[in-house]
């Protein structure tokens, strides 16, 4: 038996997104709808520091945010390095169904943000800028594992006519360089989906991602029949192999497969992720590559 719909969504503000999300698909409305408003709900919540409004800036003490989306017929859209917009997912969701584009960047973004209507606003909050402040005594440039890393929203969705799509928003690492951009707006890095096969979103330390186009990956190994937590598990097995050093980074994948099963697996312990299913929306702990 297929479980759908269902919404699945990275770490535990996932469960707030689910909960909008859920709104839509249990009213047999579309997946990309779901993964759209369930993202959005991260987005305004200045208590998630890793996206949209309330996240924490780059190392100059701006907040550029990054973000993409993708359909059920493989369309896609997304926009990277983008400040003063509240809501980075919705942008996206414009470049895909407006434009002949894919990625819109920095000032062209917001440019066309603000073309489509999107108001400008401050999304410093007084808590992001003070914690910024302090950083910069030491300028100290080190990653955090599942701790400034964190919170980064990937959600994916299977909606009752057995569609599938696929979001992912964030301010992207904190105290980044100015003008970086991450794996989250990067399709095939960030965010995947194939509707005759599964999506993927990844979370973490998105250099790492990047350098194995994460997301594509996990879709494509279910392609080859691999299951959703098998292909989660061999791209992280992936980055393992390729990339020296990756024990100091954090990195978190989830995927779903047409027949509504689930994959979750995570570098080290601390990646947790919330499933909305058959009626219950539950936060669950990732397994994880280092024991
Ligand atoms: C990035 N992948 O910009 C994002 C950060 C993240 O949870 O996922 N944080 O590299």
């Amino acid at each position: 038996k297929i479980t759908k719909p269902l919404a699945i969504s990275t770490w535990k503000n996932g469960m707030q997104a689910n909960v909008a999300g859920w709104e839509v698909l249990k009213n047999g409305g579309r997946a990309l709808d779901a993964v759209e408003q369930g993202v959005m709900v991260v987005e305004a919540d200045p208590n998630d520091m890793s996206v949209g409004y309330g996240g924490r800036p780059d190392r100059d003490g701006i907040v550029t945010l990054d973000a993409c989306i993708m359909d059920e017929t493989g369309n896609a859209g997304s926009v990277c390095a983008l400040e003063n917009i509240k809501h980075p997912i919705s942008v996206a969701r414009r470049v895909m169904e407006k434009t002949p584009h894919v990625m819109l960047a920095g000032a062209g973004a917001l440019q066309f943000a603000k073309e489509e209507g999107f108001a400008e606003e401050i999304l410093l909050t007084e808590k992001a800028r003070k914690e910024w402040q302090e950083w910069r005594k030491t300028s100290d440039y080190k990653p955090v594992i599942n701790i400034e890393n964190h919170d980064t929203i990937g959600m994916l969705a299977l909606d009752q006519k057995g569609d599938i799509s696929g979001a992912c928003t964030t301010s992207g690492l904190a105290y980044k360089m100015h003008g970086r951009v991450g794996d989250s707006p990067i399709i095939g890095a960030g965010m995947y989906c194939d509707n005759e096969i599964g999506g993927a979103v990844a979370t973490g330390m998105g250099e790492l991602v990047m350098k194995t186009l994460g997301s594509f990956l996990v879709v494509e190994l279910m392609n080859q029949g691999l299951s959703p937590q098998k292909a989660v598990e061999e791209a992280i097995a992936r980055i393992v192999k390729k990339i020296p050093g990756y024990q100091d980074f954090q990195i978190g994948y989830l995927a779903i497969n047409k027949a509504g099963e689930v994959g979750a697996y995570s570098l080290h312990k601390g990646f947790n992720y919330a499933l909305y299913a058959n009626d219950n929306n539950q936060l669950i702990d990732s397994d994880y590559y280092l024991k």
